[in-house]
């Protein structure tokens, strides 16, 4: 893109003007304004916008390309719907009722938000990690000839300083360094001040140290134009400027022109005097606020100068709440202007009463061409597209044959015969795991399809003849990107390669592998993803106790409950193989379906006897939640309900106990989260005239309405106990409670009562007269 000409540099300051008006304004709207039906603060941070209205009016207006995407610091949600709103995107209604229920969303909300937010953010540093992400995407859809460089972007994130102390940042440059990421600008709004209090100073020059180590190019803006010229004339007062600590300066910032008069003359005195004479205190305060971040003209030079696909880190200076009475303090995180600071601020900016919401309000004949062409230039660019899906023809997932398997082992025969057959799905399948690939049983699917690499990587080892089941080369057309151990990347990565779709039009089949406990290392970025509406399959194995000799600190106990709270995201945990093969083709259906979501599969590593069908009918009810693998006699006054590896426990205490209890049922849970949800709405539904029972109610109404249940899960027991309240049964649940350690499967079984004679105790319990 050309540099603009001066006018447009006069159009940008106009707009960095507008857009710390109406951030402001949005804000001030909500609390004061609106009427409160509550009493609840409404809140909004009109400091965290102000401090970046320029870098954003520089970016949206002048430097972004029309398939670049950001990522807006949360804080600064209010100053993206200005743009929208300027751009025409963005609604008065919208704006009117932000922070309302269906108004503006206080954090930028892809899925709720009505302008394009090209990724939500809200939980600080997730939103900078998945712009490197998704910028690995773009290359992997390039490298796959998937995506046309016209096509392609750059991945921008909008920061703010204090979001450098989460670490996921630092794992994720890590990964990007490794995997020699490109086309991003990381843009620090750095206003030394956090929600409680300023930055700490040390740690100012480590961030470029860390950043450059990585790869990265570090620029940083700390002056604008006209205080970088004034201190290159007095040499001791730039001396003595950057000596200021973040405090100091945060604190004069906030003081005005007269503190700053006050210090000057005290610490440097004479030399200082004749720089002290040519300004009076208001053009004093303004020379020191006129901070790179603050100056179009360093911004828009700065962007100009980094047109090729470095990753680049800007560090831009800034101050909290510039230009608003409170600029500078350390409490103003959430500070709001009152009535009376607002007045001023209007008028200060020509805005007249009751055309507060007038997108150009105040701005005259002259400046107005040039605002003008300028948002008509940024508005193509800016639209909101429609979700893309893929509509992938999904085949049907063959059961691998065996009498005796696991689900992992079973999972990974099924991607490789899956990859064998080729097809669309296939070539559309990405996987990746944090370094637990072989362990995981994705070792064979690698072998077929290759690592994906930025270049062409031979496989030393087999190239030297050294036998070894692995045999992966890379190249740039291969399928599984590799990560370190570093959980929340696996997430990023599945949310990034689970928006592509949305992000580049071509829709993939993102799957994930880690062990079970080590989901609770990414929960948040998992989350993250899941709030995106980003769709992957994640495969988590090995689970529970079961894993045996490998110990309890490898041993998964809430997972199962984690799934039960995470909206969009749907677990299974099948036991068998068929209902593994069932359970990824549904997985892949729901990544292609606009109202689909995300599936966790729980697996493990115990190889179990495979149970013989008669008929089909199990099918549809495993891939709803659940169906009886026994069936009981209508009324029965007992059932097993089981779920996963342990069903060889509850199918051998079920033989057992028929015989005293003809008629016992075992039910065979494979998604305790479906069942739930299921149950929930039907409850729901029923207010509204529905009267359908949900698949658990139809399940449960086989027994007997006092029946007893004894529920069984390698897992947290209230992972199944719950099913109690669906019809008022009783229940003996049995899982387990405590941390694991490592013994063979019969020995942890019967310690943490897994096994058969736990079963046959809970069930006389419930059975026995009360
Ligand atoms: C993971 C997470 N922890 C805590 C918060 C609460 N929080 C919101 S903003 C903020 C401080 C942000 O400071 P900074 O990043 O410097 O932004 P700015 O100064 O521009 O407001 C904190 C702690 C959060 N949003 N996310
Ligand atoms: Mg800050």
């Amino acid at each position: 893109m050309l540099r603009p000409a001066t006018t447009d540099i006069q159009a940008l300051k106009i707009l960095d003007e507008r857009l710390r008006w109406l951030s402001a304004w949005t804000i001030h709207h909500a609390n004061h304004i609106r009427t409160s039906a509550d009493g609840l603060k409404v809140g909004g941070h009109q400091a965290s916008c102000a401090s970046m209205t320029a870098i954003m009016a520089a970016l949206y207006f002048h430097a972004l390309g029309e398939n670049d995407r950001v990522a807006v610091k949360p804080h600064a949600g209010p100053v993206l719907h200005a743009i929208h709103y300027l751009l025409g995107t963005q609604s008065r209604e919208a704006l009117e009722n932000f922070r309302g229920f269906g108004g503006a969303q206080s954090y930028p909300s892809r899925t709720k938000d009505r302008i394009p937010v090209d990724f939500s953010t809200g939980s600080v540093g997730l939103g900078v990690a998945i712009t490197l992400f998704a910028s690995l995407v773009q290359h992997y859809l390039t490298a796959h000839g998937w995506l046309e460089d016209k096509d392609r972007g750059r991945f921008v994130a909008l920061i703010g300083d204090a979001e450098l102390d989460e670490g996921n940042i630092y794992e994720a440059i890590i990964e990007g360094a490794k995997h020699d990421v490109r086309n991003l600008w990381w843009i620090i709004d750095y206003n030394r001040q956090s929600l409680d209090a300023t930055s700490a100073d040390r740690m100012f020059e480590r961030f470029d140290e860390i950043f450059r180590s990585c790869g990265w190019r570090v620029v940083e803006l700390r002056y604008g134009r006209k205080l970088a010229a004034a201190l290159a004339a007095h040499k001791d007062l730039k001396i003595w400027f950057e000596k200021l600590t973040n405090a100091e300066l945060s604190a004069l910032h906030y003081q005005g022109g007269a503190a700053w008069r006050t210090r000057i003359d005290a610490e440097i005195g004479k030399k200082a005097a004749t720089f002290l004479k040519d300004y009076d205190d208001e053009a004093l305060a303004s020379l020191f606020t006129d901070l790179g971040g603050h100056c179009i003209e360093t911004l828009v030079e700065a962007f100009d100068a980094a047109q090729d696909d470095v990753p680049t880190l800007f560090i831009a200076w800034t101050i909290k709440g510039f230009g608003l009475p409170f600029a500078g303090h350390k409490d103003n995180h959430a500070g709001l202007m009152n009535p009376t600071q607002l007045t001023s601020l209007r008028d200060a900016m020509g805005v007249r009463e009751g055309q507060e919401w007038e997108p150009l309000e105040g701005i005259g004949d002259n400046a107005r061409t040039g605002v003008d062409a300028l948002i008509d230039r940024t508005r193509v660019a800016r639209e909101k597209r429609a979700r893309d899906f893929g509509r992938v023809a999904i085949p049907e997932i063959p059961v691998p044959a065996g009498k005796e398997q696991s689900t992992q082992a079973a999972f990974g025969r099924i991607l490789l015969e899956l990859s064998k057959a080729g097809g669309e799905l296939a070539d559309r399948i990405v996987t990746t795991s944090p370094d637990v690939t072989v362990s995981t049983n994705l070792g064979a699917w690698v072998n077929q399809r290759g690592l994906f690499r930025r270049s062409d990587m031979p496989d030393v080892f087999a190239h030297a003849k050294i036998a070894s089941a692995q045999k992966w080369s890379g190249g740039n057309k291969g399928q599984h990107i590799e990560l370190g151990i570093a959980e929340s990347n696996l997430f990023l990565m599945l949310a990034a390669a689970g928006l592509s779709g949305d992000l580049f039009f071509r829709r993939l089949f993102p799957i994930g592998t880690l062990y079970d406990p080590f989901i609770a290392r990414g929960l948040d970025s998992l989350n993250y993803a899941c709030y995106q509406d980003a769709r992957f399959l994640l495969v988590a194995t090995p689970s529970g106790i079961t894993l045996g000799p490998e110990g309890g600190a490898h041993q998964s106990i809430n997972p199962p409950l984690i799934a039960l709270g995470q909206p969009g995201l749907r677990h299974y945990e099948p036991a068998y193989a068929d209902e593994l093969a069932a359970m990824m083709q549904e997985a892949f259906r729901l990544i292609d379906d606009p109202d689909g979501e995300s599936t966790y599969l729980r697996l493990s590593t115990r190889s179990i006897e495979q149970v013989e069908r008669t008929d089909d009918r199990w099918r549809e009810g495993a891939i709803a939640g659940g169906y009886w693998l026994r069936e009981p006699a209508p009324g029965a006054h007992a059932a097993i309900v089981a779920m996963g590896a342990v069903m060889p426990e509850a199918l051998a205490a079920w033989e057992e106990l028929s015989n005293d209890l003809p008629g016992l049922g075992l039910l065979a849970v494979t998604s305790p989260d479906l069942l739930h949800r299921g149950w929930t709405a039907a409850q729901a539904a029923r207010w509204q005239g529905q009267r359908k029972p949900s698949h658990i109610e139809q399940l449960l109404a086989r027994l007997s309405p006092d029946a007893g249940l004894v529920t069984l899960a390698d897992a947290a027991p209230a992972s199944l106990s719950w099913l109690g309240g669906v019809l008022g049964q009783r229940v003996a649940p049995l899982g387990v409670e405590k941390f694991g350690q490592t013994g063979s499967l019969s020995d942890l079984y019967a310690a943490y009562r897994l096994d058969g004679d736990a079963i046959a105790e809970a069930v006389a319990e419930l059975l026995l007269p009360q």
